[in-house]
């Protein structure tokens, strides 16, 4: 739109108020109150313009764009309201805090203006209690963006207005102190706010970044781009990019606090080799040459079969690729697999079963799209924030939410309907959801007509789980299913976010299938706003098993036998006998089968189930190579060679989310000490076994161009496009593709219909047990990531410091403990110490427990059972009994 601005005619962007089109086209109008990311508020008075035909100055930031407006920015009694506002402002602020924090916009419009700060520096106004975030609230000078980011962005409503009037400040909700109140840490208040009166601790503790590095966070699958701000080669603090599509200007605790693991003391930083109980330091060449040497033994001994690599699921691509080609061509194995095994691997199965592309179909921006979201077995508001905080927002705008999950998850307490199934009977509940909609007359007729096959068949097995035949077994009253039922169907478009509570039960891989049949059969699938959408894992969890570690495909997920291509790239052929997944890695070590084992980046004896088996497992292996950025529990109980990884932050590359994003990761500092880069690591060990032409890249780049050439539906995506914020989605075959934000809107991957699997119950092998009376679930809390290697050694590890294990009160009544004991928790299988949580989101008769502190050792109590399709873990089922722990001597 056309609009004249100081007299100069100016084109600015439709749809914004004048404030934000004015700054979209470069003029600088200033401003204390606004954000992008909030509704326009009109507070701070600071951004007043004319507009002609008004008699009073406007404030610009209320004030909608009309075309031919005519608004002059600058003027002597503009300049004199504003300084007017300003000395009011300075009234009663600490000069200091100006000095300490110059590019804070309030203390960049004092000095604009010449205005000085009068006021003086009040003890009580700081609360220095929260780990992460410094509070000055002398600095306040009520513009409660504050407030309005945790209510409009984070939807968590920690902060509060007391008092009124002239009087009215901010204040902790319901807590004296921010570290007591609902704050869950995203540091949305923080970045807002225009006068360091909320600032990150590490800046007053390090000073200000001065340089920014715009990259991708390295912990959740969401994939936030994050502004890394360093400052002497060292990371400062990580804010979120506002332009990214995919994060918006949000951030969770991680991302934005959870750096501090970078330049932790303990970085292993040097080559080592064990050394009877210790280690000592190598040289680079000499710990290849070890590798190489231990390697080349293992292979003439016993062959390519007892050697195996697991891939790394926190690195990039490229160095996952590199990895798997290591392993086909320089091993001669297809023993290549890496932790989407343990976690989503039954997702990647059961969408490439039921729709022929194992992804999830469509975008996290459809959220804003969908009239009911079903989140199962998901707790997303703590493991995918940013995505959680935005299915909130919905919910609250009218959205209806359905939430199946055995635990009163945040989530639970904003759903219309929420479903706690027993642990374990996901098929049952989500069979009978399917036929209440057939009961009810409820399938889309036309969707069957036109795309779907084999219903007839899929009704009579569906039929068996009528509501009221199952709810009994899985816990669920009959007519709240229907109720689920009903709205999923009727209520459209209707999208699935689905978790672990699926994909890590001995029925996995079924669960996702019966998620896609319910798809299916309403017709919530290739449109906006519907389909099936597994909240994928880690960073690069969805990348590192597409790259191709995984043994039965290779990069793009090509099946080996049908990818003749490869071996033209290549230039040599691709192994044919069947490789083993991490799961079947670790049985053939524990009976003497497989020899050698490289592990980068992923933590096997603190992750895997039943460690008594992983401990027996690793102990077998005559080499065990651990490529890292800590000593993890791997490594330090277990590896032969370790060699230093240096972290995300230190190399460039690509991750790809749980949207099929590929994101650009970039070098934010050197490579800190001895480390490397692991595709650089890998290249040269290749090259020590004397395959160097194969593993000549320059640098990622060179990589990513050879994973292009291999992989079609990713061939149009150049580093140079992926530059732009966001990357792209693929499919994007060619260099002039927009990327692929929605799969299977006209037809699926392998033809124009897919069919209906009828899916059936079969129950856990983790029976019930007289002598283990309650049932544990295992999964994660907000604060800490996984294995704990990286959070735990940032500042976030202050807000949650040991794992727990929560139980309903009834539980806790029953065995006689109370809230903080330690307890002692035993299966079958082992046993773990850890304190005990009364909380309100258990059921009686269930228990919930974390795993990220190897002090806790949880997953010594999870057993061996797996989904029988893709091997991946039952981690959430385990019959349990809860002691009190014994008294301290
Ligand atoms: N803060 C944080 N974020 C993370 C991680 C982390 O460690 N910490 N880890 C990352 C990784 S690797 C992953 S894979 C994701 C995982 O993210 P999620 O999938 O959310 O993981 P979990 O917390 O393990 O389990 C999800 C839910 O499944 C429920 N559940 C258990 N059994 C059943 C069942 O039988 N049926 C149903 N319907 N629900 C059930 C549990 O109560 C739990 O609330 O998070 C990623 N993000
Ligand atoms: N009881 C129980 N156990 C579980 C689960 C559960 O729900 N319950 N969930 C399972 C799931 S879903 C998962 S994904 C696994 C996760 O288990 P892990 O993959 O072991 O966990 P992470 O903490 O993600 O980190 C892996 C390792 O990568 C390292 N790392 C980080 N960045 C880099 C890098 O750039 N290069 C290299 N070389 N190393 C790097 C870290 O230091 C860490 O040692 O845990 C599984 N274990
Ligand atoms: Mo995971």
């Amino acid at each position: 739109m056309r609009i004249t601005v100081d007299d100069r005619a100016v084109d600015v962007p439709d749809g914004l108020p004048l404030l934000r089109a004015l700054h979209a086209v470069g003029i600088d109008v200033p401003s204390l109150c606004d954000d992008p990311r909030l509704a326009p508020y009109g507070e701070c008075r600071m951004c007043l313009v004319h507009v002609e035909g008004h008699t009073q100055p406007v404030a610009s930031c209320l004030t909608e764009v009309t075309p031919d407006m005519t608004v002059t920015t600058a003027s002597a009694d503009l300049e004199s309201a504003r300084h007017g506002m300003l000395e009011m402002l300075a009234q009663h602020y600490p000069p200091l805090a100006i000095t300490t924090s110059a590019d804070k916009p309030l203390h960049e419009l004092f000095a604009l203006n010449d205005v000085p700060a009068l006021g003086r520096d009040r003890a009580d106004l700081h609360d220095d209690t929260h780990p992460c975030i410094a509070i000055d609230m002398n600095r306040c000078i009520d513009c409660f963006r504050c407030v309005r980011i945790c209510d409009e962005v984070q939807g968590q409503f920690a902060w509060q207005l007391v008092g009124r009037g002239a009087d009215t400040h901010v204040v902790p909700s319901g807590a004296d102190t921010l570290v007591a109140s609902p704050c869950v840490s995203c540091g949305a208040c923080v970045d807002t706010c225009p006068t360091g009166a909320l600032e990150d601790r590490s800046v007053i503790e390090l000073g200000r970044p001065t340089r920014w590095t715009r990259t991708t966070c390295p912990y959740c699958g969401v994939g936030c781009e994050l502004l890394v701000g360093t400052r002497e080669e060292h990371v400062v603090t990580a804010v979120p990019a506002l332009d990214a599509p995919v994060n918006h200007g949000h951030a969770c605790v991680k991302g934005r606090y959870g750096h501090g693991f970078v330049h932790a003391g303990d970085r292993a930083l040097e080559p080592m080799l064990r050394d009877g109980d210790g280690w000592h330091s190598v040289s680079w060449e000499a710990a290849i040459a070890r590798v190489a040497e231990d390697f080349r033994r293992a292979l003439e001994r016993t062959g390519p079969k007892s050697v195996g690599v697991l891939g790394s699921a926190r690195a990039t691509n490229e160095d996952n690729y590199v990895l798997q080609k290591f392993a086909r061509l320089v091993l001669g194995t297809n023993n290549v697999d890496c932790c989407a095994r343990v976690c989503h691997a039954p997702s990647a199965a059961g969408l490439r079963h039921a729709f022929g592309t194992g992804a999830a179909t469509n975008s996290f921006a459809d959220i804003e799209h969908a009239r009911t979201i079903v989140v199962c077995g998901a707790n997303a508001t703590e493991n995918h924030p940013v995505v959680g905080a935005r299915i909130k927002q919905a919910a609250r705008h009218g959205a209806t939410l359905i939430v199946i999950d055995p635990r009163r998850i945040e989530l639970a307490e904003h759903a219309d309907v929420h479903l706690r199934p027993v642990p374990g009977t996901n098929v049952l509940l989500l069979n009978a959801i399917a036929a209440a909609i057939i009961d009810e007359r409820l399938v889309d007729e036309g969707f069957m007509h036109e795309r779907v096959d084999g219903f007839d068949e899929y009704a009579v097995t569906t039929a068996q789980y009528l509501p009221e035949r199952v709810a009994g077994r899985c816990g669920v009253d009959a007519d709240a299913i229907r109720a689920a039922a009903r709205l999923y169907a009727t209520n459209r478009p209707a999208m699935i976010f689905h978790g672990l509570g699926v994909t890590e039960h001995a029925q996995g891989t079924a669960a996702v299938v019966c998620l896609a049949n319910l798809a299916l059969l309403t017709g919530n699938v290739g449109r906006a706003g519907s389909g099936v959408n597994p909240l994928r894992g880690q960073n690069n969890v969805q990348g590192a098993a597409h790259m191709g570690c995984e043994p039965d495909f290779l990069t793009g997920f090509a099946p080996i036998a049908a990818a003749p291509w490869f071996a033209d790239v290549w230039g040599a052929a691709i192994p044919e006998a069947d490789g083993l997944d991490a799961m079947e890695m670790l049985d053939a070590a524990a009976v003497g089968a497989l020899h050698a084992l490289w592990v980068v980046g992923w933590d096997i004896r603190q992750t895997q189930p039943n460690a008594t088996m992983t401990e027996r497992a690793l102990a077998s292996l005559d080499t065990l190579v651990v490529q890292d950025l800590f000593l993890n529990e791997t490594a330090r109980q277990h590896a032969t060679i370790f060699l230093p990884a240096c972290s995300t932050f230190e190399k460039n590359g690509t991750f790809m989310n749980g949207e099929r994003r590929v994101q650009r990761v970039r070098k934010v500092i050197e490579p800190l000490g001895n480390s490397r880069a692991d595709w650089e690591i890998v290249c040269a060990v290749a090259d020590a076994m004397g395959q160097a032409e194969q593993f000549a890249f320059a640098d990622p780049a060179a990589i990513w161009d050879e994973i292009r050439a291999v992989w079609p539906a990713g061939a149009g995506m150049s580093y140079a496009r992926l530059d732009a914020p966001g990357g792209l989605q693929w499919p994007c075959p060619t260099d002039d593709h927009p990327g692929t934000t929605l799969l299977h809107a006209n037809g699926f991957t392998a033809g124009p219909r897919a069919p209906l699997h009828p899916i059936d119950h079969t129950p856990s092998p983790e029976d019930e047990h007289p002598d283990f009376p309650l049932l544990l679930i295992t999964g994660r809390a907000l604060d800490q990531f996984n294995s704990g290697t990286m959070t735990r050694r940032s500042l976030t590890n202050a807000l949650r410091t040991t794992d727990t294990l929560d139980l309903s009160a009834a539980d806790a009544a029953a065995i006689g403990i109370t809230d903080g004991e330690r307890v002692e928790l035993t299966s079958r299988y082992g046993t773990a110490v850890l304190p005990a949580r009364v909380s309100h989101a258990m059921q009686a008769g269930q228990c919930f427990a974390t795993f990220s502190d190897p002090d806790t050792d949880l997953n010594r109590v999870t057993g061996p059972h797996r989904d029988p399709v893709t091997n991946t873990p039952e981690y959430k089922r385990t019959m349990v009994n809860v002691r009190r722990g014994k008294r301290e001597p």
